[in-house]
């Protein structure tokens, strides 16, 4: 990389999508508003295991199911599985992390609307969350975009929704290495041997992040890794993934 960027990540989940708001909140990240410019982006169909890694924090709390229906567009595209995306778009520039939370403002839209009038999460809503006798348990936050909270979490968001190629080469914000071998997944397995049914994740040759192909090996390896296979798997099975997953 030519400077020392930051970048971010947002999504405009689908409730944005849903109520047209796409351009609104494009308008508003732009680079004339925010000084930062458009480094990666794609439209996602997000798997079930994409949105578990993506909110692997707030895995086990009660809110952690909605959550994953409402990023998957479950809630907003009930009927019509060919609508449920996201747009995911990597910012780069200077300050990039803190400027877009900035426009994106408070995670509670209600909060949002009493405390900074004008950012973008001002538009969200607020919907129960009820269990499955009809309690309500707690409340989902329709807040139309996430905005990577810190340099680390950008990082780590970032390798999970795009591969090198994905950035121009230029932009890329961190250091990647090319396979040597092949590693296949099937049934929630990492095997190196190919057998039927199995997917390719990278062959050799294949450019990758070097800490996913760091990964990949230490888990073939038998060892423990620091990130699960899910994390460094997930990117690739976008748009591609079988339903299951
Ligand atoms: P932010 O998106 O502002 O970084 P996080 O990372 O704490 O906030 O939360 C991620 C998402 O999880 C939020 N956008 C929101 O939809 C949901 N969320 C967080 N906390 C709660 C909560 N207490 N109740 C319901 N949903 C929540």
């Amino acid at each position: 990389m030519a400077e020392n960027l930051e970048q971010t990540l947002v999504l405009i989940k689908p409730d944005a999508l849903k109520n047209s708001l796409t351009g609104y909140v494009l308008s508003y990240l732009s680079e004339y508003h925010t000084g930062l410019r458009f480094a990666g982006s794609k439209i996602v169909h997000v798997s079930k295991m994409l949105a578990e890694e993506h909110y692997a924090e707030h895995r086990g709390k009660p809110f952690f199911p909605s959550l994953l229906e409402y990023i998957r567009g479950n809630i907003h595209y009930p009927e019509t599985p060919q609508r449920r995306r996201v747009i995911a778009i990597i910012y780069q520039g200077e300050g990039a992390v803190q400027k877009i939370r900035d426009i994106a403002g408070p995670t509670n839209p209600l909060v949002a609307r009493e405390t900074r009038p004008g950012c973008i999460r001002a538009l969200g809503t607020l919907a129960p969350i009820k269990d499955a006798q009809g309690n309500i348990i707690g409340e989902r936050m329709d807040n139309l975009i996430h905005a990577s909270a810190n340099a680390a979490d950008a990082e780590r968001e970032l390798k999970l929704w795009f591969k090198p190629h994905d950035i121009p080469t230029p932009m890329h914000p961190y250091e990647i290495a090319t396979c040597e071998e092949h590693f296949y997944y099937l049934d929630g397995k990492l095997t190196k041997e190919y057998t039927k049914g199995a997917i390719c994740i990278l062959a050799p040759g294949n450019v990758a992040w070097r800490t996913d192909i760091d990964a990949l090996q230490t888990m073939a390896a038998g060892k423990s890794s620091p990130l699960t296979l899910e994390t460094v798997i997930a990117k690739y099975l976008i748009n591609e993934y079988k339903e299951h997953l």
